[in-house]
């Protein structure tokens, strides 16, 4: 991977912030965009722009095949039997309430269990509860080991046959713990359970095949893998997403429609009520053929090898307190630097031109089972370097210095 011709083709990489040279360390929170994905944008927009699926002048099909397309290519992506298993969403957050909506409330009962874990994003948790709390499941939680990580045995314990859904996420946005999801997934079938799988932060960084993990539903966000904000998509095996009911109804979603009842397109395009996201979804492909040009295992191996570079450098650091497992995890890094407010940290990296996150991370409940109310992330992609940790550390002695009353 030449990651100089990779950078070069990231427009917004190159430039100074507060004078120094932007070091962009937060691309679990959002991808920056190539210009791949930006022309091509540019090109629908200036050329192809028209609604889908209504209407056959050539503008509309244009716009209806660069659609459909985006859906082959994100079947293809993640290895989907067909594109008929793949529903365009806005993102992962939109996937999973589509699931939790549709086939939880359909299928869950009072008694039945619903079996997350404490390190899941909200966009995974509240839409269990809010499931849980409308058909009268319980709401069960696969406990932490005191490194982060999920213990099989754990799952084993956790799951049983009341349990009707697991949902999890492959790839944790604080802790960078990678979740055994075929052993899982295997785990759920023999009880009987379906398993979602929140793959916001697995299908930017790791090559994804929901077929060999076998899973059930799989939510993805391309603004989290160089494509625009807007655009995502769920997977569901092709049964699972005929049996459900759409949770959007109106236009482009339906058959037919009498003065008292209406019946409604198959799968996927029942689910995408409304004119779609269209220019997104060509962003999502042009996003997509950029990735594969490079090749997702050499990105795994890329963010791999960075962020164990950048684990090695961090550790170096006196009174910085490290989240999570120190091997086989993704690419970010989450810690505190001793008690410095991590917003105020982030402040200060800011200054000096480096982006990092600084929060909950929208993981309220695994900061409490961190016993903090907010922690600083780095988080590394195909476009970061080991120049760009090493201006990171650089930046994080500065922010040292400045708080010295604090780390003592
Ligand atoms: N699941 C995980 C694991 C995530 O990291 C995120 C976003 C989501 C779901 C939601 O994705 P969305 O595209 O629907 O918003 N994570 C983050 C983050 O870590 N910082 O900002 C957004």
């Amino acid at each position: 991977m030449n990651i100089a011709e990779i950078r070069a083709q990231f427009p917004i990489l190159h430039q100074e912030i507060n004078g120094h040279p932007l070091v962009y360390l937060d691309s679990a929170a959002t991808s920056q965009k190539p210009r791949a994905v930006i022309e091509a944008v540019k090109k629908y927009y200036e050329w192809d722009n028209a609604n889908v699926h209504r209407g056959v002048h050539t503008l509309g099909a244009r716009a209806t095949e660069a659609y459909e397309q985006a859906r082959i290519k994100v079947a293809q992506f993640i290895n989907a039997k067909s594109e008929n298993e793949i529903v365009f969403t806005r993102g992962t957050t939109t996937a999973i309430n589509l699931v939790a909506s549709s086939y939880a409330r359909a299928n869950l009962k009072p008694g039945d269990e619903i079996v997350i874990t404490p390190m899941e994003h909200h966009s995974n948790l509240i839409p269990w509860q809010m499931a849980a709390q409308a058909t009268g499941a319980v709401l069960k939680y696969i406990p932490l080991q005191p490194d982060g990580t999920i213990s099989l045995a754990d799952v084993e314990a956790t799951i049983t046959p009341a349990t009707k859904m697991i949902s999890i996420t492959y790839i944790s946005n604080v802790l960078g713990v990678i979740n055994p999801i075929k052993e899982i997934a295997a785990i759920a079938h023999r009880n009987g359970a379906k398993i979602c799988v929140d793959g916001a932060q697995s299908t930017p960084h790791i090559p994804v095949d929901v077929q060999a993990l076998n899973v059930d539903f799989y939510a993805l966000s391309g603004h989290k893998m160089c494509a625009p904000t807007g655009i995502g998509a769920l997977y569901g095996k092709k049964a699972l997403l005929e049996s459900m009911e759409p949770i959007e109804f109106g236009g482009e979603m339906i058959d037919f429609v009498e003065l008292q009842s209406s019946t409604f397109k198959e799968a996927p395009w029942k689910f995408e009520g409304g004119t779609p996201i269209i220019s997104g979804a060509v962003g999502l492909a042009a996003a997509i053929d950029f990735l594969n040009e490079i090749g997702m295992e050499n990105i795994a191996k890329h963010d791999r090898q960075l962020s164990n570079y950048a684990m090695d450098r961090l550790s170096e650091v006196d009174d910085v307190i490290i989240y999570g497992p120190r091997n086989d995890r993704g690419g970010l890094i989450t810690f505190n630097l001793s008690d410095v407010h991590p917003h105020d940290l982030s402040t200060v990296l800011d200054a000096e031109g480096v982006a990092i996150r600084a929060g909950h991370h929208c993981c309220q409940p695994l900061m409490r089972w961190l016993k903090a109310s907010a922690t600083a992330r780095a988080s590394f992609y195909l476009y970061n370097t080991e120049a760009d940790v090493d201006a990171f550390i650089r930046a994080l002695h500065t922010a040292k210095e400045y708080f010295g009353h604090a780390v003592g």
